[in-house]
Formats: structure tokens, C-alpha cells, sequence
């Protein structure tokens, strides 16, 4: 590690101190396998014959069930427990020394005391059992920004979904070797018992300690709990940004590419705009997107201050429902091989199906059930697909790129049914910031509890970020110094209603039209109004050839609504206060220099 100071404190440097990383990440094999007791230790090399070998296991044992090998070959089924089958945000922790640094967007546990709880939950957990010892490298294996780590777990499910999801095996653990430090992430799936379940993180130590749960990101270390919690803590430390977006790339008709960064919470739409086909007249007049990523973005300045970002992770972990010929095309086309899939239901022909996808009748559920549509649904609502990146015909030839992508735009977005209009526009760097930090959202099935409650939700980073939310907004505003040449940020919503409950505007391959806009903006060339809120496009400052829009929609998705807005800044300002002192004063002034503007 290159970092010798912890906010401001100098910090101990366990692991570049030690005589080689092969030396410690053996000595920390060893004490978990004392800890943990298995019957065997596999290093995991990322081989096709170690994956055929784990698949084969699975196979007999039943963790995987085999798809019709006609329409969809080497792809498999996973059915969790039922218990087990999204993200548990009340029992992930932030262990850091001191409750402040994790911050009120977390919980917080002591570090003696996680560890301890811990530690009895792993001891002696995976006897009779085999443990894999997954290298692996988030992001392009030869990109300055890429960072290793490695994954330790009972789960032969979650070693496939890492082959997946990562660069895993050989040149991870080489890149180990020549690195300063790694991620150690220790995971057993336990008893699957939700009692005894804890996803704990140690961002002082690099350390992620997983038990209970073999589920997406309770159980895939690379992802939420090593690329966006670890990676934040680690990013602020080092001056980047570990994010919760998807990258894409807007080719225009001249052959120019923008890179677009975009944040929206969990089952908000990430992977389909991330792979949206372009309306027909788009096409035809030559407008392609690229597919960089679709969940988490690390991005640095440049050597000519832009904002450089890379696609940490290799593959997709996508919403299955709703996903269909029309809705996604490039995700459909792409998991029509080699593909995991977890919680979806079945036809009779074993095909993989879910709600939204054609009109077949399954005739399996989720829960391999005989399919009963008095039962449903089908597929749960956070069933998932897991596949290689490089699937999506849509995949960008640039999304490897070592030195990853300049960021033209950056976009904030949640699912508001009410007031949020489709586009707005920050004046600044530090407004932008606001409207990030202001974001709302309602809850999806994502995360266990209630689905569509109105939530602040950050950057659509509350669940993922690793330290205290007030530093994190300080972080974030710190980007805007002399020399620094940032992208111009958004806010979107697509997910507005009408007074009938229907959707007012159609999405997917229309939300281009916005982003049209949005490069035009940064072009200088198109059009927008000033408001308190920020700059908003007029419906005819947006190519809308071709969208049947209602008068409702034509007049709310363009709206500016004074009195709703000024409800909306002081549900903001109540929510800021939560973290007191703490919070960056230029924040708190752009708060309420714009409710002072709304209220006239
Ligand atoms: O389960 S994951 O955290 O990987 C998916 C998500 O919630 O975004
Ligand atoms: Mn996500």
C-alpha cells in the first residue's frame, strides 16, 4: 500500500512489511484452516479443468441443476434457501476502531467484539468440507487501477460465480505477489441460518469476515463488500472514487465517444442502461452504446484532470425478472451460454424463465416447486443471471483499458414516483454533489424488507460505502481544485407516475434521448432553463421524435414544482443534519442557499 495515513493518523503497515505476500497470504490460509478446521484446502488456479471439476461436485450434490444443453449450453440453475435470497443490510457492519469513522449510514460494531463473534461462528464451521482459496483482481489484471484480493469460502457456488465476476486465479495471485497489499475476505456459508448470519468488514485491516449466507453480495467478497465498501474507505485514503455505477459509452453519428457514469440504487435500471439498444432512428442515423459496466465504476483524475474510470468487476450479477427480448436484448443475448443462474424458475424443457420474459408457463418456481400461479411469482424478484462480461455483444473494446475510460457526465437517479422530473442538470461541481447526497429512492427487492419505501439513498451508495457519509460528501467535493476537469453531473428520473399509477415515461432504449441531451449539455450545445433546483430541458429541447407522450407526461416529466420542492429541501435538510458537525459547511450552504431560492 502506498498509504501511510489513516484520516490523518499515521497507520501500522502489517503487510508491506512482510517479506512477500505469497508469505502472508499463506500464513493467513494457514490460521483460517486452524480456525475453521476443512477436510481439504484448494487453491484455485481459475483453470477450465478445476471449473469443470467444481461443476461436476455440483452437479452430484445438487447446489447446481443442469438447463437444456440444446438452447442454453454450460448453463446452470442455483436454488438458494429460501431464507437466503438478497443482500441483508441489518447485518452488514462497518468495524472500525471508532463508531464516527463507520458513521450513522452503517452499523457499527467494535472490532474486538465483531471479531470475537466472529471468529466463534467460523470456528471449526467447515469441517468435512473443502475450503478454496480464491485469488482474484477487480479490474483489468494490468490496470494501475486494479486491486487484488482473496477470497476464502466453503461455497463451490460462490468460487463459480467469482470465476465469473472477476479476474480470478493465476495472474490475481501473481499480481499478489508483486503488490503492497490485498483484500483478505474470509466467507463460509455456515448453517444458512438467518440467525446466525453477519457480513462484517474491517476496512483497517482490508479484511471482510462473511458467515451465513451464500447469497450474491453477502457471499461474492469481490463485489459490494471488496469493490465498493473496502474500496471507498481505501479510495478516500487514496484520493479516487469507488462507486455504485455503470459505465457506458455514447458513440454519436460522427464517431465520437462520451462516457457516461450513472448511479442508481439496487434493481433501478443499472444493467439495462448499461446495454441499451438505441431507439430505430437512432441507429439508422449511426448512434452506438458500449457497454463498459453496469454496477461499479472506480474512477481517478488523469494526468489532464478528467475523471478515468474502470469497470472493477468481469462479469454481470443481473436482475433476471423483467429482463426480455425487448427490455434488454443485449443482456438476453448474452446469457444464452455459459451462464449461472440463481432463484429463476423453469419450463417443462428446463429453460431457465421469469416473470416478464415471454408468455410461457413455467413449470418449475424458484423453489423447484411444481409451478402454481396461485404461488407466484415464478422467478423471485431478485432472482439473478451471472455471466461474463465479454458475452454482451454490446461489451465496449475499450472496457479493459489499463488506464479505463474518461467520464464525460455523471448521473444521479432513484425510482420516484412523484415530483422528481425525467432530467436536471447541477450548476456545479458542489451542487452536483448536493444532488447526489440528496438522493431518493424506493426500496426494490434487492435487499430483505419492505419493497417501495421512500428512502435517502445517497449516491445509491447507502448500503456500500464504507465510512461515515459526511466524509464521504468532503471526499467528494474535494475533486474540485485548479487543474481538475470534471464531467458535468445529473439527476434523472425514470420512474415518475401518473395520476393513474402507469409509468409516464417509456424508458430503456428512449432513455438515449436524455442522454443525448446530456452530452449536448456538455457540448454546449443544447438547450436548458435555470430553476433553484438546476437547469431543466424543455420537452422540445430533447429529440422526442417518434415517443407518444400523454399531455400529463409532456407537462410533469418537464415540471418544475415549486411548492413539491420546497417539502423535498426540507426533508433533505432534516436528513443532512443526521450527521451533524461532521458534514462539509459547503454542503449545508448550498442547502440552504437553494431553499432560500425555492422559497422566493
Ligand atoms: O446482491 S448484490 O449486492 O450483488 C446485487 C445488488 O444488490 O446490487
Ligand atoms: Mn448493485
Amino acid at each position: 500500500s502506498t498509504s501511510t495515513e489513516h484520516f490523518g493518523k499515521p497507520v501500522p503497515q502489517p503487510l508491506a512489511a512482510e517479506a512477500s505476500q505469497l508469505d502472508a497470504l499463506n500464513q493467513w490460509v494457514m490460521e483460517v484452516a486452524r480456525l475453521t478446521e476443512p477436510a481439504r484446502i484448494q487453491w484455485c488456479d481459475g483453470s477450465d479443468s478445476e471449473h469443470d471439476e467444481l461443476v461436476e461436485l455440483m452437479q452430484d450434490d445438487g447446489t447446481l441443476l443442469p438447463l437444456n444443453p440444446d438452447t442454453h449450453p454450460n448453463s446452470w440453475l442455483h436454488l438458494s434457501d429460501p431464507d437466503d435470497v438478497a443482500r441483508v443490510e441489518h447485518l452488514t457492519f462497518v468495524c472500525t476502531g471508532d463508531a464516527e469513522t463507520a458513521g450513522p449510514n452503517n452499523h457499527w460494531m467494535a472490532p474486538d467484539e465483531a471479531h470475537a463473534k466472529m471468529d466463534a461462528l467460523f470456528a471449526g464451521c467447515m469441517r468435512g468440507r473443502t475450503m478454496y482459496v480464491v485469488p482474484y483482481c477487480m479490474g483489468p489484471i494490468d490496470s494501475p487501477l486494479a486491486r487484488c484480493g482473496v477470497e476464502v469460502t466453503d461455497s463451490p457456488y460462490v468460487v463459480a460465480n467469482m470465476r465469473i465476476m472477476t479476474r480470478m486465479g493465476a495472474a490475481a495471485l501473481a499480481r499478489i505477489e508483486r503488490e503492497g497489499s490485498f483484500v483478505r475476505g474470509l466467507h463460509s456459508i455456515g448453517e444458512l441460518d438467518p440467525e446466525r448470519r453477519f457480513i462484517m468488514h474491517f476496512p483497517e485491516e482490508l479484511l471482510i469476515k462473511s458467515y451465513g449466507s451464500g447469497y450474491g453480495g453477502n457471499a461474492l467478497l469481490g463485489k459490494k463488500c471488496h469493490a465498493l465498501r473496502i474500496a471507498s474507505y481505501q479510495a478516500r485514503q487514496e484520493g479516487w472514487l469507488a462507486e455504485h455505477m455503470l459505465i457506458v459509452g455514447i458513440e454519436n453519428p460522427q464517431g465520437e465517444t462520451h462516457y457516461i457514469a450513472a448511479a442508481f440504487p439496487s434493481a433501478c435500471g443499472k444493467t439495462n442502461l448499461a446495454m441499451l439498444i438505441p431507439p430505430e432512428s437512432y441507429r439508422r442515423a449511426g448512434w452506438k452504446v458500449w457497454t463498459v459496466g453496469d454496477d461499479i465504476c472506480w474512477m481517478r483524475p488523469g494526468a489532464d484532470g478528467r475523471l478515468w474510470a474502470i469497470n472493477p468487476e468481469a462479469g454481470y450479477f443481473g436482475v433476471a425478472p423483467g429482463t426480455s427480448a425487448k427490455s434488454n436484448p443485449n443482456a438476453l443475448a448474452s446469457i444464452q451460454r455459459d451462464t449461472i443462474f440463481t432463484n429463476v424458475a423453469t419450463t417443462a424443457d428446463r429453460q431457465p424463465w421469469w416473470e416478464g420474459l415471454d408468455d410461457r408457463v413455467p413449470a418449475k418456481d424458484w423453489q423447484g416447486r411444481d409451478y402454481d400461479r396461485n404461488n407466484s411469482p415464478a422467478a423471485h424478484p431478485n432472482s439473478r443471471f451471472t455471466v461474463s462480461a465479454k458475452q454482451c455483444p454490446s461489451y465496449s473494446p475499450h472496457a479493459e483499458d489499463p488506464q479505463g475510460v474518461p467520464i464525460s457526465a455523471i448521473v444521479f437517479g432513484g425510482r420516484r414516483a412523484s415530483l422528481v422530473p425525467l432530467v436536471f442538470e447541477a450548476r456545479d461541481w458542489t451542487h452536483g454533489v448536493l444532488v447526489g447526497a440528496s438522493m431518493g429512492s424506493e426500496t426494490t427487492a434487492a435487499a430483505t424488507g419492505a419493497v417501495g419505501v421512500m428512502r435517502r439513498d445517497p449516491m445509491a451508495m447507502k448500503p456500500f460505502c464504507g465510512y461515515n457519509f459526511a466524509d464521504y460528501f468532503a471526499h467528494w467535493l474535494s475533486f474540485d481544485k485548479p487543474g481538475a476537469k470534471l464531467p458535468k453531473i445529473f439527476h434523472v428520473n425514470w420512474f415518475r407516475k401518473g395520476d393513474d399509477g402507469q409509468f409516464l415515461w417509456p424508458g430503456f432504449g428512449d432513455n438515449l434521448r436524455v442522454l443525448e441531451w446530456m452530452i449536448g449539455r456538455v457540448k454546449g450545445e443544447a438547450r436548458a432553463v435555470d430553476t433553484p433546483i438546476g437547469a431543466l430541458p424543455k420537452a422540445d429541447d430533447l429529440n422526442l421524435e417518434g415517443v407518444e407522450l400523454t399531455p400529463e407526461a409532456q407537462d410533469k416529466l418537464f415540471a418544475f414544482e415549486r411548492e413539491g420542492w420546497l417539502r423535498e429541501f426540507d426533508g433533505i435538510a432534516g436528513y443532512l443534519n443526521e450527521y451533524g458537525g461532521r458534514l462539509p459547511s459547503a454542503l449545508l450552504v448550498e442547502q440552504k442557499n437553494i431553499a432560500a431560492t425555492l422559497r422566493g
